[in-house]
């Protein structure tokens, strides 16, 4: 991206000749450039978790593409559980027993999968649209920002003398997506302005400073179960405001302020159909509300909301001239990171920022596959929650990242997944509890759709009711654990029920996929449906160690424990395989797979996001994962390569996670679908690249970095407390060698603690432990243990001495 730009800018009229400015603000978490963004992926994101904006930045005309987190057409499905679907069971199960492998795969596609169509997507919520801002001119001393630390986005110029600037962010707290638009010289803000959505919509005056645009989610002949509504209001001072049409103009303003608000129908309420009531009451409050604020009131309860989340990890590498350098370019240039090291900073910041926007605790609908921004009526995959995988992975950080109440959306939904999960239970295993297939949407979609290897994955009711453990682990509160215990008990009640025993009498789920894989056999024949695979057997381990340890601590359900206790030891083991690797299937097939490097690493669930699998429990399984690893090979998808960054810090082998870091921190500009090599990397607005977007190879590569500098999943037995659950905190257990400096202060570790590290030349220097609400844990760094005991708010300061970890109690 050059500093001088000539041109004609996304749906402008007029080019504009634009003279970028040499440097930004010289603040390490500020991304900036000196010309406004060219494509979607150069626009900059803002978000209050619900509503949210895609900034453009053009000095003359401002796209900002909106959305609301749930505005999705389509709607439920009823017809997707196939009645009588389990009959076939026995002649599949018969099938895999006698190794008929084409009759099972014939079966399950036939039987298994759901035929109701799939076509519900998130939705954009359309676009506002600043027209003739500029007077006459060349535009000079242009830049564009997107500050982390305000969550404020801006663009600023200058045409002749006069200054012109704008700032935008989206509200938590007033509800509003505000725009301040200035210029140094009285009278200079003029523009017209424009909400519309290419479909089902209406734009009309609402007053003479109002618009409203109303509609539903109606598309290419699928019937959208979601009205929405949104509203724009321009309060200017000095100048006009008027309406024209579908138009507001403003001439001759000191400055204006543009607030827009919306809802939409939608409620999470599986028993409500997911309608609820029109919006029209809530958006016009919210609207007058906001605007009695002044937009200095406004932006001091945002920060201040805002700060409240992003402010409690602050992460710091050194930093160097790089720095300086506008964002793309930093990622252009980053190659292995040696000298731009703080741009890991400023990525991984950027991770919380969009997890803080995209999923503020009282979400009606958790951040989906692009977050919560997506241009467009039928989005890449339906931008929905892809459970094998992708839907979890956005959650990792959540924890870890000290984000947890950004975490509470997603466990809602997982929770009103239990109701049409019951039926699809019913329908397609005769089974009790529920089940939720390999995606989800928000209309409570829980079948096998999608055809094979995708549909019939029933792993996903399981991993994400790791998500509900995780929540607990972090955060212990009694009471959630207590109000989500019938989830993660509905999940189990599930897999006991269908769990069926193999040739030696031990456990498996049958037939069973490994999400999106296939396997082919020693006479060449390709297929995907197989019997006990590696990864459905993790999930179940996971889920049913966590709702043993669930029922112990809560004191309840003894008899129910029992049950699972005895299942979870006649679980298959896992095996190695020949070439050294963890076996995916239930024979040692992997090595004759045609795509050895697929981007799905499933079966080592056990050593991340699971714990099944750790460098000291289980040396050789570890020695597997591993070898898997060096397979696969480093070179993926954006998502893929972050599992694999979380993976490797889990090996213990930091600078491999930091190399695969490192990849992602290359400048992507494909957006057209690539599934394996030469996939990843991130746009130019530090957007993950799938490519297309995908907003959960941000995410992982968060969680990544967190596992690289801390980990907490290890567990304990604490004599003084056997009915809790306790946790290893490993410090720096994979510090990458890139990194011998730094700090980071904040993070959250398992059992209730919180954690400060800093370290010098490669070795920890200081470690500060505070309880929240925890009270024991087993410290570790490298092979010095100390078990501590703490009070709630208690905090102590850690040091290595020889071979020693020595603390002394600070005050909190
Ligand atoms: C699964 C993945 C793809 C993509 C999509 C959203 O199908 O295999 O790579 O992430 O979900």
């Amino acid at each position: 991206m050059g500093l001088t730009a000539v041109s004609p800018l996304q749906g402008a009229d007029t080019p504009v000749a634009i003279e970028g400015r040499p440097h930004g603000n010289g603040d390490p978490l500020t991304l900036w450039y000196p010309d406004p963004a060219r494509t979607w992926t150069d626009a900059l994101p803002v978000g209050n978790g619900r509503l949210g904006a895609m900034v453009f930045g053009g000095p003359d005309h401002e796209r900002q593409q909106l959305n609301e987190i749930t505005v999705w057409s389509g709607g439920p499905r009823p017809g997707q559980n196939k009645p009588d679907a389990y009959k076939s069971l026995s002649a599949i199960r018969e099938a895999l027993r006698k190794g008929d492998y084409d009759t099972a795969q014939e079966l399950t596609a036939e039987t298994l999968v759901c035929t109701a169509d799939y076509e519900a997507s998130y939705q954009t919520l359309g676009d506002l649209n600043f027209d003739g801002m500029l007077p006459e001119g060349t535009v000079i001393d242009y830049w564009r920002w997107l500050d982390l630390n305000q969550a404020v986005t801006g663009v600023e110029y200058k045409v002749g003398v006069n200054t012109y600037r704008r700032e935008t962010f989206s509200s938590a707290p007033a509800g509003v997506l505000v725009t301040h638009i200035t210029c140094s010289r009285p009278g200079g803000v003029n523009f017209q302005l424009k909400l519309s959505r290419e479909h089902s919509a209406k734009t009309v005056p609402a007053s003479q400073d109002t618009l409203l645009m109303t509609g539903n989610t109606d598309y290419h002949g699928l019937k959208g179960n979601c009205a929405y509504e949104a509203q724009v209001r321009v309060l200017a001072r000095g100048g006009t405001v008027s309406s024209e049409g579908d138009h507001l103009i403003v001439k001759g303003a000191d400055e204006a302020t543009v607030l827009l608000a919306a809802g939409t129908t939608y409620v999470l309420d599986y028993d409500k159909n997911y309608r609820g009531p029109d919006p029209h009451d809530a958006v016009s409050r919210t609207l007058d509300e906001a605007s009695a604020k002044t937009y200095k009131d406004l932006l001091a309860e945002h920060v201040a909301s805002y700060q409240s989340l992003f402010r409690r990890v602050k992460f710091s590498l050194p930093t160097s001239e790089a720095a300086a350098q506008p964002t793309d370019v930093r990622l252009a240039h980053y190659k292995d990171g040696k000298n731009d090291l703080s741009l890991a900073e400023l990525y991984y910041q950027m991770g919380r920022y969009l997890l803080i926007s995209s999923s503020q605790p009282d979400n009606v609908l958790p951040s989906n596959s692009q977050g919560l921004w997506g241009d467009g009526f039928d989005l890449p995959w339906k931008c929905d929650y892809k459970s094998n995988i992708n839907y979890e992975m956005n959650y990792w950080p959540a924890e870890t990242a000290n984000l947890s109440e950004c975490h509470l959306p997603a466990l809602r939904l997982n929770a009103c997944l239990v109701a049409p999960g019951i039926k699809t239970a019913q329908a397609y295993f005769n089974a009790s509890g529920w089940v939720c297939f390999y995606t989800t949407n928000a209309w409570g979609w829980t079948a096998p759709g999608g055809g094979l290897p995708w549909g019939a994955f029933y792993g996903s009711g399981g991993w994400l009711c790791e998500d509900i453990w995780e929540h607990y682990a972090f955060a212990r509160d009694p009471a959630f654990l207590k109000q989500y215990y019938p989830v993660l008990k509905g999940s189990a009640q599930f897999y006991l029920d269908v769990l069926v025993p193999d040739a030696n009498g031990r456990l498996i789920t049958s037939p069973s996929l490994s999400p999106e894989n296939q396997f082919v056999r020693p006479d060449g024949k390709t297929n995907c449906v197989d019997a006990g695979t590696a990864c459905d057997r993790e999930i179940i381990w996971d889920l049913f160690t966590n709702v043993i340890a669930a029922s112990k601590a809560l004191g309840i359900d003894e008899n129910f424990r029992i049950r699972v206790v005895d299942a979870k030891d006649r679980l298959a083991p896992l095996v190695v395989g020949k070439a050294g690797q963890l076996e995916e299937w239930s024979h040692d097939w992997d090595m004759a797979s045609s795509e050895l490097t697929h981007r799905h690493v499933s079966h080592l669930y056990a050593a991340f996001p699971g714990w099944q699998i750790s460098p000291r429990l289980t040396p050789e399984l570890t020695k597997a994962v591993v070898k898997t690893l060096e397979i696969r090979g480093d070179n993926s998808t954006g998502w893929s390569n972050a599992w694999k960054i979380n993976l490797w810090a889990r090996m213990r082998d930091g600078d491999h996670a930091c190399r695969i870091l490192n990849n992602q921190l290359r400048l992507a500009a494909e957006t057209a679908t690539i599934y394996g090599e030469g996939g990843g990397g991130t746009y130019g607005n530090l957007f993950d690249a799938h490519p297309p977007f995908q907003i959960d190879g941000n995410f992982g590569s968060v969680s990544g970095i967190n596992e690289m500098l801390l980990q907490s999943s290890e567990r304990y037995t604490e004599p003084s407390s056997p009915d809790q659950d306790h946790y290893v905190i490993d410090l720096l257990p994979a510090l990458p060698s890139l990194w011998p400096n730094g700090s980071i202060h904040g993070l959250r570790a398992r059992g209730g603690f919180q954690v400060d590290l800093d370290w010098e030349h490669g070795q920890l220097t200081i470690a500060t432990i505070t309880s929240i609400n925890g009270r024991s844990t087993r410290l570790r760094y490298g092979e010095a243990e100390v078990d501590l005991q703490l009070e709630p708010h208690q905090s102590m300061q850690i040091k290595v001495e020889g071979t020693k970890l020595v603390g002394s109690k600070v005050a909190y």
